[in-house]
């Protein structure tokens, strides 16, 4: 398959003036009509008219009105065309009820809707498929559907016909269209601009008590985006709608978001907090793109992380400004490490700003989205607040109706403050996650920190330079009194000292605070002394880090050497979950335990080979341990946690039950399950339910309940996704495997639903120890579906190869095991362009 490279951008030969598209709606042939002004564009050189098109049937072609027969190329069509401005007009017919890879326009549950992010719209009609080319869009679409709607304003409706325009110009791949039998759930906001605007969440009959908190998510979004980065809305209406058939979480399409259901639908009974929490962010996201993605786009799609960066992390600081700001950020690291890590530290690793893909889809990775909101962060800690205002407002007054570059992203900041961020850039060019090590001196009152910082080799970039790395510090004294206040340090070189002069005694240090840069710390410690920092620390991330070192020593020692659970770690664990001052979100995060995935990352980053089946079994050794030297005051803390009267999904009471559901887990090792079925019996809401519910499974005590759970439950098919991966999730190792399988054979198994498809897979991957059972049936089973799931749905099957990213992680029996399957994936005839892609990076 072509590789296509970022060095070898050029503009496209034409500027579009206009679009006009009309769809008459039908599954089988569905007409599309496009009448699309062209005009050369002055920018470009080369004057080759190429329109992208893929999968469709030409029915006729025009220009300026005349027939033409256009030659037909790989990706697309050219033509020979005027030297001045010209109408194109075109008729194609497409199958969007044969459309199952769900990119372009195709048919969920009966709706017509589309996916066009990244190279979907060249399955709808011939056109300029790249974001550079940006045009305004009116659409007519015609359909016995009731509900038929685009992007923009409405302009105008009747019996079987609705017609919308979009003033602001944009390109195909923010182009929506949905045609369906639907009801909204409806509301008003009214912008700092004086704006009235018509908000609109759109689902299937029976949906609507399922709206209520998206809608209120989607308000308080407009408004934060209003106070916090002065952008208001920019059309008379704001539509959002529901698909169950979705490759992702939801799209930005200007002004009609597309969401999968599990992302925006939510109701007491049915969703968990996290759920809640969740779609809040998602809503937030998308809604954030308006400005961030749609008003200033990307160039081409090497600058994803141009928009997914930012946008991600201006979800992040909605989320820490709605709720809190500490436990918002130990969760986004744990995501970091779990997913971001990983990528960057295996075969799937590349810049956040990649020189080059076979299949962009491949690209809407951890490393553009995760680490590209880190690197938002890193600028904003280095600058400043007040720069990073001053350099945001540049940006929008700046690029407002541009596709723009990284260059340019950078160029604000740089105009700003004076900065040369050149050495900066190398976080957007250079791969893989920075080891920064650590080394301490005190000699007469000078305490000395000497970092030295190394990124190991990742696939095409043997060898790093340093980078910039903002590292903030605060040093404490042996009583816990803070002695030097929260500090930045500004590292440029490969190894580099930094003094802190008139100190008495030698100070523990704080390193690192709020996580502020993507690295893996390497520093010698001592238990002792991440006890100390777990009670003392001012900077709830640190502390929290403190609390998570501890617990991988301990566990780390388990597996290597045995060791038994280390008392003075389980009494650091009782004065976390003693200390009433502490928010409860923050002490769930405290006493969760890290996960196996966790310590198999940190023994490979050790030089061991992580044995998933040992990890397993010290992992439940120490939770055992914990059951037990916590069960005094479990039942007590299980009490206070409770909250009393009507469910609300409020960051308190959500971080109330999250440390209740974590005594539960722990409870449920003592008691056999009594408190865990209780509390299913009286649940009232899904976040109890599915807590006791996973710790009746962990314990293999859950049958009735997973019986009864499947009656209550069969006709919700957000839930039922639940239903099918808490079983796989809970799952023995030796049991996890078949638990998949035979969950394959039931029948509400719809393996070509990407939800359903994912509850079962992504659970079975996300189980280590099951996934990577030393019999290879886990890794044979994934395989088999992957390969049945390719030809219908390239996309999502090539988003769970990464399943195997970790494999030369492992030892030679299961790198053998997994090789095996990675090749008979590969040898498949006619396999995917995007799944040949994974699997020849995975492999390589
Ligand atoms: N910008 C979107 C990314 C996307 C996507 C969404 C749904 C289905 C397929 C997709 N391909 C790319 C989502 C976002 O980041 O907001
Ligand atoms: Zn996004």
């Amino acid at each position: 398959p072509q590789k296509i490279y970022l060095s070898d951008y050029t503009p496209f030969g034409y500027r579009v003036e206009e679009v006009h598209l009309t769809f008459r709606l039908a599954p089988e042939a569905t007409r599309v009509l496009s009448r699309i002004r062209f005009a050369p564009n002055p920018e470009a050189t080369d004057r080759r008219f190429f329109l992208h098109g893929e999968q469709l049937k030409l029915l006729s072609a025009r220009i300026d009105g005349a027939p033409i027969t256009p030659r037909f190329v790989d990706g697309g069509l050219e033509a020979d065309v005027p030297d001045g401005p010209f109408l194109w007009e075109a008729e194609v017919e497409i199958a969007p009820a044969k459309n199952t890879a769900l990119e372009g326009l195709y048919m969920s549950g009966g709706m017509y809707c589309t996916q066009c992010e990244a190279e979907g719209f060249r399955k709808i009609t011939y056109y300029p498929d790249r974001p550079d080319v940006m045009a305004t869009f009116t659409v007519r679409i015609e359909s016995d559907m009731p509900v038929l709607l685009s992007n923009g304003n409405p302009l105008g409706k009747g019996a079987g016909w609705a017609e919308w325009h979009d003033p602001w110009p944009k390109p195909s791949y923010l182009f929506a269209l949905v045609a369906g039998d639907l009801v909204n759930h409806a509301d008003r906001f009214t912008t700092m601009e004086g704006r009235d605007v018509e908000l609109n969440i759109w689902v299937r009959p029976g949906d609507e008590g399922k709206c209520a908190f998206g809608m209120d998510a989607l308000k308080r979004s407009m408004k934060w985006d209003e106070e916090v980065y002065g952008r208001a809305y920019d059309l008379d209406i704001f539509n959002i709608v529901a698909v169950d058939d979705f490759n992702m979480g939801a799209m930005e399409n200007k002004g009609l978001n597309i969401f999968n259901s599990s992302c925006v639908l939510a109701s007491p009974e049915t969703s968990t907090d996290a759920n809640f929490e969740r779609i809040e962010a998602i809503i937030a996201h998308e809604y954030f793109h308006n400005w961030t993605g749609n008003r200033i786009t990307c160039r081409d799609w090497f600058q994803l992380c141009l928009k997914e960066g930012l946008t991600v992390f201006r979800d992040q600081q909605f989320t820490g400004d709605q709720r809190s700001h500490a436990v918002k950020r130990i969760d986004d690291v744990l995501t970091l490490r779990g997913r971001q890590f990983r990528e960057d530290n295996g075969p799937l690793a590349h810049p956040v700003r990649p020189e080059s893909f076979v299949e962009i889809n491949n690209f809407y990775t951890a490393t553009v989205y995760e680490k590209g909101a880190e690197l938002i962060g890193m600028l904003k800690t280095l600058v400043g607040d007040a720069a990073y205002k001053e350099a945001l407002d540049l940006y929008f007054r700046r690029h407002d109706g541009q596709a723009a570059t990284i260059e340019d992203w950078l160029k604000v900041f740089e105009d700003v403050t004076g900065r040369d961020l050149s050495q900066f850039k190398l976080w957007y060019s250079q791969a893989g996650t920075p080891r920064l090590k650590v080394e301490e001196a005190f000699e007469n009152g000078t305490y000395t920190l000497t970092f030295t910082q190394s990124t190991p080799p990742t696939p095409g970039q043997p060898v790093k330079d340093p980078k910039v790395i903002p590292i903030l510090v605060g040093l404490l004294d042996d009583t816990g009194a803070e002695i030097q206040p929260t500090t930045l340090l500004e590292m440029t070189q490969e190894r580099q000292s930094f003094c802190f002069e008139g100190l008495s005694a030698r100070p523990i240090p704080s390193i690192l605070r709020n996580f502020s840069a993507p690295v893996i710390l390497q520093r010698e410690s001592s238990n002792a002394e991440r006890a100390f920092l777990l009670a003392h620390d001012t900077d709830p991330f640190n502390k929290w880090e403190a609390g998570r070192a501890l617990a991988k020593d301990v566990l780390t020692r388990m597996i290597c050497d045995g060791a038994p659970a280390d008392p003075a770690y389980l009494d650091a664990l009782q004065r976390v979950a003693r200390d009433d001052s502490l928010d409860p979100a923050f002490r769930a995060l405290a006493l969760r335990q890290p996960s196996e995935e966790d310590i198999a990352q940190t023994l490979f980053d050790a030089g061991r080979t992580p044995d998933p089946a040992r990890i397993h079994d010290a992992a439940e050794t120490l939770a055992q341990a914990r059951a037990e030297a916590l069960q005094d005051l479990l039942p007590r803390l299980y009490a206070e946690m409770h909250v009393p009267g009507p469910y609300s999904p409020d960051a308190k009471a959500a971080g109330k039950r999250a440390l209740q559901n974590t005594v539960l887990g722990l409870l449920s090792r003592l008691d056999s399950g009594e408190a865990a079925r209780r509390q299913y019996a009286a649940a009232d809401n899904m976040t109890m339910q599915l807590g006791a519910l996973a710790s009746l499974l962990t314990i293999e005590r859950g049958r009735a309940e997973t019986a009864a759970f499947y009656d209550q439950w069969k006709a919700d098919r957000l839930v039922m996704d639940k239903w099918f991966g808490l079983q796989v999730a809970c799952a023995a190792p030796e049991a996890a495997a078949e638990t998949a399988r035979a969950l394959t054979e039931h029948a509400d198994f719809d393996w070509k639903n990407p939800n359903r498809f994912r509850a079962v897979f992504g659970s079975l991957a996300t189980n280590p120890a099951g996934f990577h059972h030393e019999s290879g049936a886990g890794y044979a089973l994934l395989a088999d579906w992957l390969i049945r799931l390719d030809p219908v749905n390239p996309q999502t099957t090539a988003r769970m190869c990464s399943a195997f990213e970790t494999w030369r992680r492992y030892d030679a029996d299961r790198q053998g095991l997994i090789r095996a399957q990675l090749e008979r994936i590969l040898n498949q005839p006619g396999l995917s362009r995007d799944t040949t892609e994974m699997i020849t990076r995975i492999l390589e």
